[in-house]
């Protein structure tokens, strides 16, 4: 209650009505217009710029970016991120109408399709304020539709869709914050539902500074303290669509290796090489599938970046042990931290202080903070002798012990100095309200490109950035994951993230799907959570539910914090080993359809982890759903978040569904409605519910203790109909590992329809796929019959009458040819 009202003052009472700037000397060019911007009435924390310039660019038929900076000075703008250009020609068509006011100015941005206003910067008296623009202090607001569904604007601990009448702070911190507040990334894009006919559009306001974004019941205010306004404005259509172009603006995503997609196993606190060593047996002893052992900084030489323990982790047995990984075709990650202990004869200090590389603080000397090894310099990853620097330590490191991706962490970055220096600025608004300097590098240190105010939040985003160009020398050709705790919008195109530092609680748990949910939409699908929970001690049943969900992460990853207990698959009783085992093979099994949804992330921009307003935006069911979740386009699930619980209930929208586990079918498609049924589902502990969308097809191939030893497996596929007998589904493959993959790949569509599934090779040059032929199929929802034919042969087959699933096996069909299958 207290907290809510606070919330409430905060965002009513700052506001002091001013009608911002009025606009002439507009000139309309072939590709938008300009304009000049002159003050009529200053804002709360003065000096204001004066005049200030306006350009509007029509970048393509779904994108235009708007810019207004003080033309006076030369403006910090974020550099790295966009992938695009002003442009000096409109686009043929615009699927938007750009119009303004004068006294004062406003901006209105149509979407022609359905007339949806996606921008309006009207001032209203004493509600909304026209642009503010002081020398410290930028605002601007856009009138949305009331009680708006809205989200992005992380990074956070949310809901989803996010909260209204709420304040999100975009700066990096690296400490636990409370709900809704800012944390260790920034991403400022919002997506929108137009509730009226479930068309979706996001903003994205390009700027690294300090920022708070007001979320209200009719608007959305951004206040920066530097930088410029850089919006751009993507009209969307379905999320998709939307997505895609944002990502056109930002980056793809980096194509995940199929070994990221196995199961991760980690902790802080593993003691020695023999107790790494131990896990790795136990996973082998139990049968249970792990792609990647990997450690924290325990392994390190008090905690010295690049270095190792000379008694617990010694560097000639550390190196048979990831070699003894690799022989197994597993593989090994380690953890870096950005400070670097200031140690003379410390090698990473030396080559540091050579090339000059740290970042500076006010007086041009490195600036020193503390971290786990002592007092450090951070390396400066905007400087041009960065990649030299960070290549050649990760270069005797790869050396050293043959990692084979990277964990950075601490990269907000973390500072352990608790000083504040905001004083030296005295900035008269504070976005998220508190010391901006508090543990972290000061926010008046100066990097190459600039001072930390400006590039503060950018730091994780940059040291990913020069990590990707070092990894592109030491692993060439190689796929790589670099799993950065702070990001920035772009990341997904160098790099991926997890999700951090959260607890060993049901609450926690629930909180990762809104999390996952976000960071697909930021356009960064290969991210997860600590499975079972990092701080505090985790119990059994959290374990074993936790589980049950993380092997439906796009990343799965078990880790733990140190000094508590070990939560490992087989640190507790057989059953819930067996349990979580149950559910690692099931990831395993499912690796090919989740590969495939991974080629659509990294190709056409799409979300491995999707919302259920996603595919059902017109169903206002759907629209603040977020303790259930579509993985790809086909499955649905339940995780079950309770304590104790021993079902769950959820909502299922309205197609054809399957219960995966039985093939049973739970709910048939209703013609004519829109809304689906809410429903209760058993759920033991040993199980969650999984439904399976009628109308898919999913390639499967049968698990194994590792990814690449279960690719040498049959494949399967499960065809679940929909109510008109029909289905489609796709396979990609390749390599899994290599950059440019070129013609060396199979891409294989499947299509049932009038009692027949066919198969399309799109492309069939991937060789081995020849050596792992098709040895079950399995339809659900089928119809008795009495025949059926497989590439002209017939096949015998079993058929439940209770549950309508029909399997077919001991099959030996290649599927890099065509696939006939008839019945009747
Ligand atoms: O200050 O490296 O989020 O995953 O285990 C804590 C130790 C530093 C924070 C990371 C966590 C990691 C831990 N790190």
């Amino acid at each position: 209650m207290n907290f809510i009202l606070l919330c409430f003052l905060l965002v009513t009472f700052s506001f002091a009505y001013t009608p911002g700037y009025e606009l002439s000397n507009v000139k309309i060019s072939p590709s938008g217009f300009t304009g000049d911007l002159t003050l009529l009435s200053p804002g709360p924390y003065p000096p204001s710029v004066d005049t200030l310039k306006l350009v509007v660019n029509f970048q393509t038929q779904q994108r235009l970016r708007i810019q207004i900076f003080d033309p006076s000075k030369d403006n910090w703008q974020v550099p790295y991120v966009s992938q695009v250009n002003n442009t000096n020609t409109a686009p043929g068509e615009m699927d938007y109408d750009v119009t303004y006011t004068k006294n004062p100015f406003s901006l209105k941005v149509v979407r022609t399709s359905d007339d949806y206003v996606l921008l309006d910067t009207k001032p209203i008296q004493n509600q909304i304020n026209g642009l503010i623009y002081q020398k410290q202090y930028i605002e601007w607001t856009n009138n949305l539709e009331a009680n708006p569904i809205v989200f992005g604007l992380g990074e956070r601990r949310s809901k989803f869709p996010l909260d209204l009448n709420q304040v999100y702070t975009h700066f990096a911190i690296d400490i636990n914050h409370g709900f809704n507040d800012n944390w260790y990334g920034v991403h400022p894009v919002y997506y929108q539902l137009n509730k009226n006919n479930g068309k979706f559009h996001a903003l994205f306001l390009l700027n690294s500074n300090p920022m708070d974004v007001v979320l209200n019941d009719t608007s959305i205010s951004w206040r920066t303290i530097g930088g410029i306004i850089d919006l751009f404005v993507f009209t969307g259509g379905t999320i998709y669509e939307t997505m895609a172009q944002y990502q056109e603006v930002i980056g793809k995503p980096y194509r995940a290796a199929y070994w990221h997609l196995g199961w991760h196993q980690c902790r802080w606190g593993y003691k020695n090489i023999a107790d790494v060593q131990n896990i790795v047996d136990n996973f082998n002893k139990y049968e249970i599938p792990l792609d990647t052992q990997w450690t924290d900084i325990d392994t390190m030489d008090n905690y010295k970046d690049f270095t190792f323990n000379p008694t617990t982790f010694p560097k000639t047995e550390f190196k048979e042990f990831t070699d003894s990984l690799h022989a197994q075709h597993k593989h090994y990650i380690p953890i870096i931290d950005p400070g670097i202990k200031i140690e003379s004869d410390y090698f990473a200090y030396e080559l540091g202080n050579e090339l000059d590389v740290w970042v500076k603080n006010s007086a041009g000397a490195p600036f020193f903070g503390k971290v786990w090894p002592g007092y450090t310099y951070f390396p400066d990853f905007t400087h041009p002798k960065a990649k030299e620097y960070w290549k050649a330590l990760f270069e005797q490191y790869h050396k050293d012990i043959g990692f084979d991706s990277i964990w950075i962490d601490m990269n907000e970055a973390s500072n352990f100095v608790e000083i504040c220096d905001d004083n030296v600025h005295n900035y008269p608004y504070v976005p998220g309200g508190r010391c901006l300097s508090q543990r972290t590098i000061t926010l008046e240190s100066e990097q190459y490109i600039s001072s930390a105010f400006n590039t503060h939040s950018m730091y994780g985003y940059t040291e990913t950035i020069v990590t990707r160009e070092a990894f592109d020398e030491i692993f060439p050709g190689k796929r790589t994951a670099i799993i950065s705790r702070s990001t920035f919008a772009g990341q997904g195109k160098h790099g991926q993230h997890w999700l951090g530092d959260n607890y060993s609680t049901f609450e926690w748990m629930k909180e990762s799907i809104a999390g996952i949910i976000h960071f697909n939409l930021f356009g960064v699908p290969l991210v997860g959570a600590d499975i079972c929970g990092f701080n505090g001690e985790t119990t059994e049943e959290l374990c074993v539910r936790w589980s049950q969900l993380g092997v439906f992460y796009p990343f799965s990853r078990n880790h733990n914090s140190q000094n508590m207990r070990s939560q490992e698959p087989f640190a507790f009783s057989e059953d819930a080993r067996n349990t979580i085992k149950s559910f690692i093979e099931l990831r395993y099994y499912i690796l090919p359809y989740l590969y495939t949804t991974f080629e659509s992330a990294a190709r056409d921009s799409m979300p491995v982890w999707r919302a259920m307003m996603y595919d059902y935006p017109e169903d206002s069911d759907t629209w603040y759903l977020d303790e259930q979740v579509m993985v790809g386009d086909s499955f649905l699930i339940f995780p079950v978040l309770e304590e104790g619980a021993t079902s769950v209930e959820g909502y299922v929208p309205n197609d054809d569904w399957y219960n995966y586990l039985t093939g049973e079918s739970v709910m048939n498609k209703l013609e004519n409605k829109v809304h689906g049924l809410h429903m209760q589902f058993l759920a033991s502990i040993d199980t969650m519910p999984i439904l399976l969308k009628g109308g898919k097809i999913i390639p499967a191939q049968l698990p194994a203790l590792s990814t690449y030893e279960a690719r040498q497996n049959n494949f399967e596929l499960i065809v679940a109909l929909d109510s008109n007998s029909e289905a489609s589904g796709w396979l990609y493959v390749d390599d899994g590992e290599s950059i440019e993959v070129g013609d060396n790949y199979s891409e294989i569509h499947f299509n049932v329809a009038n009692n027949k599934l066919t198969s399309t090779i799109k492309n069939g040059k991937y060789q081995p796929l020849s050596s792992t032929p098709l040895h079950l199929l399995k339809f659900f929802g089928m119809s008795p019959i009495t025949s059926l034919n497989v590439n002209g042969k017939s096949c015998q087959f079993d058929y439940n009458a209770k549950t309508k699933v029909l399997t077919v096996s001991n099959l030996d069909e290649n599927l890099n040819d065509e696939l006939v299958v008839e019945w009747n």
